[in-house]
């Protein structure tokens, strides 16, 4: 695969060096679920010279490198920090740094309790359609989706305007809440089809963690933290984040919006 790091200057060598630029992915860098184009690959370079630069998302890498990256060019090596899972994953200059994982906190029963309440619970619920993949088991968290994972474009689209109507997600959330009051778990309706389940606090405020540790590693303090995102509303995944103290937050409508801001702020 094509690398991209050595083109850009040293972190602390940018002219906003003591600024990072995170963002959310889809709604923000890319239309959901879709590739990442062109033009705002490009704005991101321009950007990548003035300051750090990382995405952070609820999918886990392999969504991301379909997405953001390709066959021949490496997502890592398009930003200076990577966070997958919201931070759970996470890799600096395309190395990777501590992960942390969500059966090890929970616990092997506690967790297959929460996964048959999920698919007998979606047994039960009646949709214009339903595919595969009802619990994704992730690294940092699970991914529940009543239609199932493998749905096609479409039939995303089409799942997505009958949960508007019928409240799919927001009821079998609801239940969840009712069944494990004491398991310590957040629930995040981020994208279309699923919502994420992962320990409280492990929301994507997590990878902040990660761009503080920058100070024991170079002595670098990110002092302007800037956080793009679409959902940046109650109840969405990009809440916590966005309205962070230690951050400043934009909230998006969809990658042209995210690069006409952009283009604002940065002066690109
Ligand atoms: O990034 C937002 C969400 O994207 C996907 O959601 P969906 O498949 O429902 O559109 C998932 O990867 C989800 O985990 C993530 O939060």
């Amino acid at each position: 695969m094509t690398t991209a790091t050595g083109v850009y200057p040293p972190l602390d060598a940018r002219p906003l060096n003591d600024t990072i630029v995170l963002f959310d992915v889809d709604e923000t860098l890319t239309k959901a679920r879709r590739t990442v184009t062109p033009d705002m690959l490009e704005l991101l370079s321009r950007l990548r010279h003035k300051c750090a630069i990382g995405y952070v998302g609820g999918s886990n890498f392999v969504k991301q490198q379909e997405q953001l990256g390709s066959s021949n060019v490496d997502v890592t090596t398009l930003f200076d920090f990577c966070f997958p899972e919201n931070g759970l994953v996470a890799y600096r200059l395309g190395q990777p740094l501590s992960s942390n994982s969500f059966i090890q906190w929970l616990g092997e029963d506690k967790y297959q309790e929460l996964a048959n309440f999920c698919l007998a619970y979606i047994s039960k619920v009646k949709l214009p359609k339903k595919r595969g993949t009802f619990v994704e088991f992730r690294n940092g968290m699970i991914n529940v989706s009543p239609i199932g994972r493998n749905a096609s474009v479409d039939e995303r689209n089409e799942f997505e305007e009958y949960d508007k109507i019928y409240n799919i997600r927001k009821d079998m959330v609801e239940a969840l809440r009712r069944q494990f009051p004491d398991y310590g778990l957040s629930f995040s309706i981020g994208g279309q089809i699923s919502f994420d389940v992962f320990p409280t606090g492990w929301d994507k405020t997590y990878c902040l963690q990660h761009v503080a540790a920058e100070k024991e590693i170079t002595g670098t303090e990110y002092k302007n933290i800037h956080f793009f995102g679409d959902k940046c509303f109650d109840g969405g995944n990009d809440y916590e984040i966005y309205s962070d103290p230690r951050t400043i937050g934009h909230s998006v409508c969809g990658p042209d919006d995210t690069m006409k801001q952009l283009k604002e702020i940065f002066e690109l």
